[in-house]
């Protein structure tokens, strides 16, 4: 049997989350062993519904996990702006959904999970990351079960939710604090190689006519949220899907060590991740940046996957 990467999906799901949840199990090459949501984009109660619902739709049964319902400190913030009313662009979906998530406690459903695979695992965490953070401070043993955590997050020139921060982190500096001084290896893959390039309206418009159901889905949720039809917009941003891709194909991206540091308490700058590209005077690296991204190759590949 062909070896498949083990994978957990810890995720916000959001537009861009939809995309890297379809992708992730048509493209055949991971072994989803979890689904974690997390409060982000929309309140945890629309997270959680909206990856029951993909996974539904997929008839991909893997456990999927209630998460946190708010950041480590303060209140929650979310991205209702950039996701529509829903999460998934506004789109009205049957909410008596196939699948169901445990409201089991994700902390210790999340380490009873790790320590139970045979061999560390990847993780992909596309939305905050408070499961993670509250992951590694209660199980200050989970590191060896991880393989490493590749992270949607950050922004080196400039952020989206705040002109400094990006909002995955900024809907909890100190969760991706925690996470990147665990010393886990870890990927961060920030909105300078997210938005490096965009999909294009042509691409969205294949989906439309793809084979396949989950697809044509993807299509209606973007179309739900943009108005496709008559959309001026030329690009879309599918962070969460570039952050999947860059896991199995790391060719297409340049892969910098770098140290990143999290501002948690600035007056304008809350959330904003420090990349520091000083070159020899900078602090030992905790992270890769994936930067530079190969964005044609991308492109066509994820046409050949989805269509
Ligand atoms: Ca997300």
């Amino acid at each position: 049997m062909k070896y498949k990467i083990p994978l957990v999906i810890d995720c916000d799901p959001g537009i861009d989350d939809s995309f890297a949840l379809v992708y992730s199990h048509l493209v055949d090459c991971f072994d989803i062993k979890a689904v974690f949501s997390v409060a982000g984009n929309v309140p945890i109660e629309m997270t959680t519904l909206n990856s029951e619902y993909i996974l539904s739709e997929l008839d991909l049964n893997v456990p999927i996990y209630r998460g946190a319902d708010g950041p480590l400190i303060g209140e929650p913030i979310i991205a209702k702006y950039a996701h529509g009313s829903n999460g998934l662009g506004g789109y009205q979906f049957d909410v008596n959904t196939k699948f169901h998530a445990s409201h089991e406690n994700p902390t210790d459903a999340y380490y009873k999970l790790l320590s139970s695979l045979d061999e560390p695992i990847i993780i992909a965490a596309i939305g905050p990351l408070t499961n993670l953070a509250k992951l590694f401070m209660a199980y200050p043993d989970v590191n060896q079960y991880i393989k490493a955590i590749y992270v949607m997050g950050g922004g080196i020139v400039k952020g989206n939710y705040t002109a400094s921060a990006e909002f995955n982190i900024a809907a909890d500096p100190l969760a991706a604090q925690i996470v990147i001084n665990s010393g886990v290896k870890q990927y961060f893959v920030p909105l300078d190689t997210t938005t490096a390039y965009g999909f294009n309206r042509d691409f969205m418009l294949k989906l439309k006519d793809s084979k396949n159901e989950s697809s044509r889905l993807l299509y209606k949720i973007i179309d739900a949220k943009e108005n496709l039809d008559h959309s001026p917009r030329s690009v879309f941003y599918l962070h969460d899907l570039i952050t999947i891709i860059s896991i199995h194909h790391p060719e297409w991206f340049e892969m910098i060590d770098v140290h990143i540091a999290v501002e948690l308490n600035g007056t304008h700058t809350t959330g904003m991740t420090i990349f520091d590209l000083r070159g020899e005077r900078a602090q030992k690296p905790n992270a890769v940046y994936v930067a530079h991204p190969k964005f044609d190759e991308i492109q066509a590949h994820v046409l050949e996957v989805l269509l």
